[in-house]
């Protein structure tokens, strides 16, 4: 296949012209010279209003980013993935999660298949399997009722779940416990279970493959901590393991009855597959009814992304965004600053998600692109980054767009808490785009040598994303958002948004490394002088 470069498309080359008339245009210009375009430019779907106006865009510039996702092709590509087509060329894969949160009823083939049922099937089986652990019927091995679920898996095994949990807290069984351990440093599993009574501890391991080394480490750390703990006989890991995954062979081997394992497929992306039985631990700590009204916000969104015309549609206007500012505005990174602290690992998430998907700089016919792609996401909750890296955003050299999330209702409305919060979504977006002027700050009394440090040039452009309250479909809503801004921007870059080849190389060479480490002769080095070097460090100071 042969794909036009982006940048070679007429729309690209309008936007690159515009972009030079626009130039000096701040954020301030283009409020001053319509006093509707705060009311006008927004745009609301599934449960979330998205106000877009703080932006350097005319409505020129917005015409322009819909035409180039047009000339791109993104609504063809956006069919072609709804509707089950192996858009993944690189792995020969359809890309299905949206499947995941499809009606009972509907069709959507692969291969032939209509794989819906089988996404219900395995929906009904979690379901039951939940709600056996929330009432206490799921017994360990000893007849105790089970108090802590411990989800091992790594990547998009590891990070939708544990962001999910904290987002869904408040709607999660307080006499259930869930904790998450990724990460092969032995640090993780043993603070993970330092104060957990084995006879009362359910692992959920949760991974597609089910060969992924850290993933098997820590199963298998698990295993023996379990054994350990009760006994040692291996009849007991039947009652404290269930397994996540698409390899039955691989979870018989490990000892997990198979009849406790919840299946996914290969058309599902680890980064999208928050909504598949990874999200198991989430449906055990919700219940089956929130999860279902989780999966009910993403279908909404899904919807709107495929029906709101261009123009109207909040993950095509958030992709495009995200577009202009990386190859137009020469951005290299967007901040996602959510003003709730249940979404506090909504961020960490959201790297994986974007970067993952968008960090690629070969076309999907194997061409190099021609311009910037994958801005590095990133964030913290506010309003703890306000005081710590906004002043980079405020008044450093580099552009940084940021998007607030902010919610009209806390689940913990405790005095004036909720408004000092919110009010700081709003002061800071309004600070970002108008800033300080040098007359403003002079106004105030600042001595003259003062004042170039206390002027905002403002013009810095923010998406403000507002909801009514942070609720389980809410959450299905914003995570499918971002979803497709990620696909918008896949499809204007020509881009295949779903593999991660990039991941590869560090795996195998850690594979061979291990040996190096562990030989107990003196292994013959053939890295790079640097490479070796630390081997032949690390194996003589090493603990023995
Ligand atoms: C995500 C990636 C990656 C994956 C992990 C875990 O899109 O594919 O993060 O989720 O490597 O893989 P397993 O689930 O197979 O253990």
């Amino acid at each position: 296949m042969s794909l036009p470069a982006p940048t070679d498309l007429p729309a690209w080359k309008a936007l690159a012209a515009h972009r030079e008339r626009i130039a000096a245009t701040t954020i301030g210009d283009l409020f001053a010279a319509d006093a509707t375009r705060g009311e006008r430019m927004h745009a609301e779907g599934a449960g979330l209003f998205l106000d877009y106006s703080k932006n350097r865009v005319t409505d020129e510039t917005l015409r322009l980013l819909v035409t180039l996702a047009r000339e791109t092709g993104l609504e063809a590509r956006r069919e072609a993935m709804f509707s089950g087509e192996k858009i993944n060329l690189t792995e020969n894969r359809a890309v299905l999660h949206v499947a995941l949160r499809a009606p009972e009823g509907a069709t959507i083939n692969v291969d032939g298949e209509n794989v819906v049922p089988a996404v219900h099937a395995v929906l009904k089986a979690m379901g039951a399997f939940a709600d056996t652990v929330r009432s206490g019927a799921w017994r360990g091995a000893s007849g105790k009722r089970i108090k802590t679920i411990v989800n091992i898996g790594i990547g998009g095994s590891d990070l939708g779940p544990v962001m999910a949990y904290e987002a869904l807290r408040h709607y999660s069984d307080r006499s259930l416990t869930c904790r998450f351990v990724s990460n092969v440093d032995g640090t993780d599993f043993a603070e993970a279970v330092v104060d957990l009574d084995p006879a009362e501890t359910l692992f959920i391991i949760s991974s597609k493959t089910f060969t992924t080394l850290e993933t098997m480490a820590n199963a298998q750390t698990a295993r023996a901590w379990i054994l350990a703990g009760m006994g040692g006989d291996a009849a007991v890991v039947a009652r404290h393991f269930v397994a996540v995954s698409t390899n039955a062979a691989k979870v018989a081997e490990f000892g997990i009855d198979t009849a406790n394992m919840f299946g996914f497929w290969d058309w599902v992306g680890g980064r999208y597959s928050l909504d598949s039985a990874i999200g198991l631990s989430t449906m055990i700590a919700i219940g089956p009814q929130n999860f279902a009204s989780l999966l009910g916000g993403f279908r909404a969104m899904d919807e709107h992304f495929r029906t709101a015309p261009l123009e109207q549609n909040l993950p095509v206007l958030m992709g495009l965004l995200a577009v202009l500012y990386t190859d137009f505005f020469g951005a290299q990174s967007i901040a996602v600053l959510p003003y709730e602290q249940y979404l506090k690992r909504f961020p960490a998430y959201l790297q994986q998600l974007t970067m993952e998907s968008n960090g690629k700089s070969v076309r999907l016919d194997g061409q190099p692109v021609t311009c910037s792609t994958g801005p590095v996401y990133w964030g913290e909750p506010g309003t703890n980054g306000q005081h710590s890296f906004y002043q980079l955003i405020h008044q450093g050299t580099h552009l940084i767009p940021c998007d607030f999330l902010g919610f009209n209702r806390s689940h913990n409305q405790l005095g004036r808490h909720h408004d000092y919060l919110i009010s700081n979504v709003f002061a800071q977006a309004e600070a970002l785009a108008f800033g300080k002027s040098a007359e403003e700050v002079r106004a105030e009394g600042t001595p003259e040598w003062l004042v170039p440090h206390r002027v905002f040039a403002g013009n810095r452009p923010s998406n403000v994303i507002m909801a009514d309250i942070l609720d389980p479909a809410t959450l299905g809503a914003l995570v499918a958002l971002y979803e497709h801004a990620v696909f918008t921007q896949g499809a204007v870059w020509g881009i295949n948004c779903f593999d991660q080849w990039g991941v590869e190389l560090g795996k195998q060479l850690a594979q061979k490394i291990i040996c190096e480490l562990e030989s107990p002769t003196e292994p013959k080095l053939k890295h790079d002088s640097s490479t070796n070097a630390l081997i032949r460090r690390y194996r003589a100071r090493r603990a023995k």
